[in-house]
């Protein structure tokens, strides 16, 4: 694979770096973690790259210039995992193995794209698709998503939201994917350690990253990392694995983090009109439900490499 790439000093480089220093993310984004992490867990392999319109395309900045070290692809909101299940079957004809990754924001993914997302899921396309969640259509102004929790206030959610956030994971494991994952870019090894479990296994595979937006959520930038561990330590961002969309296994499971702890830290739920109590409440029924799962349909089985992939 050619991954010859044009800076925007006008060298050609040959680096297989996925996002270079000097783009244009705001400091403190997730997005730009994940990027590092996805590269360190792929241990700098090659990969092609589809991202839909969101904070991540932007980033790509003016073709032929490109913050990314790999090939990418633009695509429309709705076909990004159409565009990936196109690249990834040219690829296997040429018999190249390395890796197409579809990457999607929160809109593109629980919104805009799922339709797409939905199809390839249920043809179990071999591909990994990454949702970076920033839980608002970052790109555009901040306004509410499907991904936005209850208690949020958004451009569009001037009082706070009133609907709880969708649950993707769910959708996903409903189309019985091979695996489909929860990500923190708070707990590194646990993040790296999926990548890998993901790159071991063919066919559809769904990382959901929960994904810090200092501009959006009114946070911090040097606090990114810490408030995505509070968000795990209160329970409000779940860490677990779902393996052939029934197993559950939960990686990381609640301290005695306050969920006001991570609330009080980002001015996007100052002044919400919904109790943080309320918000509590929904945390810990999804808790049960999760605990519940993981506790009568366990992943013990351990995942055996791919010998194709
Ligand atoms: C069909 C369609 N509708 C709306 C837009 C405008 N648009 C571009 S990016 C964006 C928001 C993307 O949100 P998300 O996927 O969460 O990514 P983020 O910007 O938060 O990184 C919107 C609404 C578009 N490009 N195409
Ligand atoms: S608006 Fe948010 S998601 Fe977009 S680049 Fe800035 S921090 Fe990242
Ligand atoms: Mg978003």
């Amino acid at each position: 694979m050619n991954t010859e790439i044009l800076q925007a000093n006008g060298q050609v480089s040959a680096c297989a770096c996925v996002l270079r220093p000097g783009n244009t993310n705001c400091a403190g984004c997730g997005m730009s973690l994940g990027f590092q992490f996805l590269e360190q867990a792929l241990d700098r392999e090659p990969i092609t790259l589809v991202i839909p319109a969101c904070c991540g395309i932007v980033t790509a900045g003016a073709f032929p210039t490109s913050a990314y070290g790999v090939p990418t692809a633009a695509s429309t909101f709705a076909s990004s995992p159409a565009v990936a299940t196109g690249l990834t079957t040219v690829a296997e004809l040429n018999g190249e193995t390395h890796p197409v990754v579809c990457w999607a924001g929160d809109g593109g993914t629980y919104d805009i794209g799922l339709a797409t997302l939905s199809a390839a899921a249920e043809r179990n396309e071999n591909m990994i698709y990454v949702c970076y969640d920033n839980e608002i259509y970052g790109n555009t102004g901040g306004q509410r998503s499907g991904a936005t929790p209850e208690g949020v206030r958004t451009t569009t959610t001037p009082t706070g939201k009133v609907e709880p956030k969708k649950d993707v994971m769910a959708i996903m494991a409903a189309h019985r994917i091979p695996y489909a994952a929860t990500l923190s870019v708070g707990h590194r090894d646990d993040f790296l350690n999926k990548i890998r479990t993901a790159r071991q296994i063919r066919g559809f595979r769904f990382l959901h990253i929960l994904s810090p937006c200092p501009t959006g959520w009114k946070s911090e930038p040097d606090e990114s990392v810490d408030l995505i561990r509070c968000a795990v330590g209160c329970g409000a961002f779940a860490l677990y694995e779902v393996y052939d969309g029934i197993r559950y296994r939960i990686n990381v499971s609640p301290d005695d983090t306050p969920l006001e702890e991570y609330a009080s830290r980002q001015r996007r739920y100052t002044g919400s009109g919904i109790e943080l109590a309320t918000i509590n409440e929904r945390i810990r029924a999804q808790w049960d439900y999760l605990n519940a799962m993981a506790r009568t349909f366990p992943a013990d089985k351990k995942v055996e490499p791919c010998v194709n992939c």
